[in-house]
């Protein structure tokens, strides 16, 4: 109910009417279940609710009007072929100046061992991320996804966030565009969601001021999609920002979906403190990850997917986010080294089956999926995608 009308919904959650005592909520129900777009003050208001329940039952209602019961997963390996970084963002744990204890670059052949070792079910999937290297030239990163296209040739490339290809752009006095044009030559299928952080310069110049800034992460996305390939976002949160900044950040995001339509899938990333130059913050609570992927189902009505990374919020808040609008929680990962570094205490990965059992007992029904969110049938050594 809102107030003490009965909203009548379309076939979804029928069981459950919607009711709050937040008066800011009820007008913005009446537009979610109308299908309408929300605003920046709508965002705020959804930040600023007491009701949570009444938040999640609307995240939940969007959520299953796009998907249904199916949740995603899928089953990928992370390699990260270094963490030698120029960049030193007082957010990250990861990154190591060139030289220091603990920093490490992979030889090629390494890269492509990590990619073979480890796992015995076949992965659709290599997510590659690393640092900003001073010294590595854009080939090293071309031979790199060469070699693996070569040995692996059935699995998706999802390589190098935007930072990176705008990075490697300038190191090689290449346009964005050829960059993309010479990554997709050599076997990247498309691009991962990380480096946005938060658009706000404010924001970034505390938390990362040494990479690109908001407005060219998104002409860099922009860029992508428009070279036909897809990729994710993400916005880091949970550590300086305001409710504001988050909204601005979703907001930003969306407008460019209007134009391009080339994101797949919004990923909120809960800030880890631990080993960062920020580490006197606290860490997220359970509430606060719950709200941000409601939120983010609620304002992103251009986004197909919403992903509750279990690595990053564990595997038990991911159960909770996918009935509070979350359809996916990414994958086997086998080796996770940003949030490890960041003090995350989730295992390193998880098999297939552990994650069709956490989605189960969701209440939701796993569906595997590739990089493209088509449904993947496992034969006995190998896989097919439904095209
Ligand atoms: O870009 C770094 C963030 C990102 C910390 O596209 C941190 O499918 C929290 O982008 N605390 C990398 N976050 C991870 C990422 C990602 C993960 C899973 C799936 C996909 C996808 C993308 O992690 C970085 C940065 O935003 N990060 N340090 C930290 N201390």
């Amino acid at each position: 109910m809102i107030g003490d009308d009965v909203i009548e919904t379309t076939g979804v959650d029928e069981r459950r009417p919607f009711g709050t005592d937040d008066d800011r909520l009820k007008p913005i129900a009446a537009r979610v279940l109308a299908g309408e777009r929300l605003s920046f003050e709508d965002g705020l208001a959804l930040y600023g609710s007491p009701d949570i329940l009444a938040v999640g039952w609307l995240a939940n209602y969007v959520r299953e009007r796009m998907h249904g019961d199916l949740a995603y997963f899928n089953v990928n390996r992370h390699i990260n072929p270094t963490n030698v970084c120029v960049a030193a963002c007082r957010l990250c744990a990861f990154g190591r100046k060139k030289g220091t204890e603990g920093s490490y670059t992979m030889a090629l052949e390494q890269a492509w061992e990590t990619a073979a070792s480890g796992y015995s079910e076949a992965v659709t999937e290599f997510h590659i991320v690393g640092g900003l290297h001073p010294d590595l030239p854009l080939e090293y990163f071309l031979d790199l996804v060469r070699g693996l296209k070569e040995r692996f040739p059935l699995v998706h490339i999802k390589a190098f966030t935007m930072v990176e290809v705008a990075f490697l752009a300038r190191r090689a006095k290449l346009s964005i565009p050829q960059t993309l044009e010479r990554m997709k030559e050599a076997g990247v299928d498309s691009c991962p969601g990380g480096g946005a952080e938060i658009f706000s310069d404010r924001v970034r110049h505390i938390i990362c001021d040494h990479k690109i800034d908001g407005s060219e992460w998104l002409d860099t996305a922009r860029m992508a999609h428009q070279a036909g390939l897809k990729s994710n976002a993400t916005m880091l949160y949970g550590h300086v920002e305001n409710d504001e900044d988050r909204v601005d950040h979703l907001l930003k995001l969306r407008e460019v979906q209007d134009e391009t339509h080339g994101f797949q899938t919004f990923i909120p990333l809960a800030f880890h403190p631990d080993n960062t130059a920020l580490g006197f913050l606290p860490r997220t609570s359970g509430m606060t990850d719950i709200r941000q992927i409601a939120v983010s189902r609620l304002l992103l009505d251009n986004f197909p997917h919403i992903k509750a990374y279990w690595q990053m919020m564990t595997a038990q808040i991911a159960q909770i986010a996918l009935r509070f609008g979350a359809d996916d929680v990414d994958g086997t990962v086998i080796e996770e080294k940003i949030y490890h570094d960041a003090g995350a205490t989730t295992p390193q990965g998880m098999r297939r089956q552990d994650l069709v059992r956490l989605i189960t007992e969701a209440g939701r029904v796993p569906v595997e999926r590739d990089t493209l969110y088509r449904a993947v049938t496992r034969t006995e050594d190998s896989f097919t995608v439904a095209v």
